[in-house]
């Protein structure tokens, strides 16, 4: 090999001691993380940090493109940009060694302080996992860079370095690291379990108060049209957790406290359990849905009600001279949540839910236990792995989504969607079915219009409704003709209010405007 053949060949190799050591330092973080807390791992706590920071049109744009894939695209993005750094940091190691190293310290600091820095951080202990796996990467680093500099004991002349040397190290650093990753997953794994087998253990009691059956017009036979009952499975996820958190019900509990509360409350899951449990069908909508977009669902829920708990606690509405107008619900995971007071106690069925479609809440959904308000959207009312609630008011704390720019109050607004046909389906001339859904949670849908072109609006045949909280169903037996079509509809809701045409988008207090999309009949 010639020198500089060999020079290109140490450039290679430095660089893969730099992947190398980015590698073992994520593998031994993850590993300290599992010891510690899932969420303070460096690419969850850089991820969760980057989330809080992100503008609210990037989150809204990342939404639009991504949908659910989000976060995974997050993930993914900051493994990238790791690997990057890695491969410079490891050619800066091969000609400043202590320098790269220093480097990857840096970047230890750097995930320490987005750990303990997140909201649901309470420890300084949440450094720990990014500053373990920083000082196992440079050390790495330093080590094997080492290799690539040091004087030959073999005797190839022109080479100055040790070539056995190296890939030996370089292998035993990629197992060993492989091993600390396998370890941290298994760590990990078993702290799940007590959270997995405590939502095992849940038997839901009956209800004593059932839902009312949903009457058999309720779900139309139209191909195409969403489920009444969304499946769990099918159920849109939104919130800000990379890593879902896993809560273990025999040791949760939900505080209730702060201004107005005479009687503090500190709630175990039994004791919810042992309440008077109601069973209600309620449609949940997120505020960043887009006109005709995918994120509302509706569920069958269990649980006590709000109201109930909270004039337990002494609480009385602002209407009945409280001096508390907002609930501000917060998560296990610093999530935090804002909710009209007075909303929760006019009478709906705001519950503490810990049941979705006769099972107990899916983790991904909340377990052990979540807020549900008909007629808010979730950001200010669905408080899932829900922990903590505090009366206070809208002047004195603003909390997640409005200290970016959300609006404080959110009601849903009224929305219809054409879920059948598809945007530019190709459906044969002569009678197609036109469906969907509307959904105004607690004032209810009075009426549905559908307009072909620029024709006049015909009125949809509404499916029978199931409560003024749950989504309603419509469909329009189209008198199709061959050529391009634009289908749009519209809502009215039981206030008489009729959707507006205007666009907006869902930031700051959700999106209005009407559905519409475009079809050839052949
Ligand atoms: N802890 C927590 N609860 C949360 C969120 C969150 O990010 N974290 N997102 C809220 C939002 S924006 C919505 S729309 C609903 C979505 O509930 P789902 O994921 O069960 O559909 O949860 C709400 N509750
Ligand atoms: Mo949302």
């Amino acid at each position: 090999m010639t020198a500089s053949e060999s020079l290109w060949f140490r450039r290679l190799l430095a660089a893969l001691s730099g992947l190398l050591a980015g590698y073992a330092a994520l593998a031994v973080a993850e590993l300290a993380a599992a010891a510690v807390r899932p969420e303070a791992g460096p690419v969850a706590a850089v991820g969760g940090a980057a989330i809080d920071r992100t503008p609210a049109p990037v989150k809204d744009w990342a939404i639009r493109t991504f949908g659910e894939s989000d976060k995974l695209v997050l993930q993914l993005g900051i493994v990238a940009v790791l690997a990057a750094l890695a491969l410079m940091l490891g050619l800066l190691a091969l000609r400043h060694r202590r320098v790269g190293a220093s480097a990857v310290l840096l970047f230890g600091v750097v995930g320490a302080v987005a750990a303990t820095t997140r909201p649901d951080s309470d420890s300084f202990a949440d450094g720990v996992p990014s500053l373990a796996g920083a000082l196992a990467g440079a050390a790495l680093l330093h080590w094997l860079t080492g290799r690539l500099t040091a004087p030959a004991r073999a005797s190839a002349p022109g080479e100055g370095w040790d070539r056995r040397g190296f890939l030996i190290a370089a292998s035993a650093a990629a197992v060993a690291s492989t091993g600390a990753g396998v370890l941290g997953r298994a760590l990990g794994t078993s702290r799940a379990r007590d959270a997995v087998a405590s939502r095992a253990a849940v038997v839901l009691p009956r209800p004593d108060s059932s839902a009312a059956p949903v009457p058999r017009g309720a779900q139309l036979r139209v191909a195409g049209v969403s489920r009444f009952v969304t499946p769990n499975k099918d159920f849109y996820r939104v919130d800000t957790a990379l890593v879902v958190p896993k809560v273990d019900a025999t040791r949760w509990r939900l505080r209730i406290h702060g201004r107005g509360v005479n009687r503090p409350l500190a709630l175990s899951f039994q004791d919810l359990l042992d309440r008077e449990l109601v069973e209600r069908d309620i449609t949940l909508a997120c505020v960043s849905n887009e006109v005709g977009g995918p994120y509302v669902g509706n569920a069958r829920w269990v649980g006590v009600r709000l109201a109930d708990v909270l004039a337990e606690a002494g609480v009385r509405p602002p209407s009945k001279g409280g001096p508390a107008d907002q609930l501000v619900a917060r998560s296990v995971d610093g999530m935090t949540l804002g909710t009209p007071v007075e909303d929760v106690m006019d009478g709906r069925d705001a519950l503490l839910a810990i049941g979705m479609n006769g099972e107990p809440l899916p983790f991904d959904h909340g377990f052990p236990v979540r807020m549900v308000v008909p007629g808010l959207y979730g950001y200010v009312s669905a408080c899932k792995w829900i922990e903590d609630i505090e009366l206070t008011t809208f002047d004195a704390y603003d909390p997640y989504w409005v200290k970016r720019k959300w609006a404080r109050r959110a009601p849903v607004k009224t929305q219809s969607r054409i879920d059948t046909p598809k945007p530019f389906a190709r459906p044969a001339a002569g009678t197609v079915m036109v469906a969907g859904v509307a959904w105004a949670q607690h004032r209810g849908i009075d009426r549905v219009e559908v307009r072909v072109d620029d024709g006049p609006w015909q009125r949809a045949d509404l499916a029978a409704e199931a409560t003024i909280d749950t989504w309603r169903q419509w469909s329009f037996p189209w008198k199709a003709t061959p050529g391009s079509h634009t289908l749009t509809v519209r809502a009215t809701d039981r206030t008489g209010r009729t959707q507006t045409e205007k666009r907006t988008r869902t930031i700051p207090d959700g999106a209005s405007g009407w559905h519409s999309v475009v079809v050839t009949v052949d």
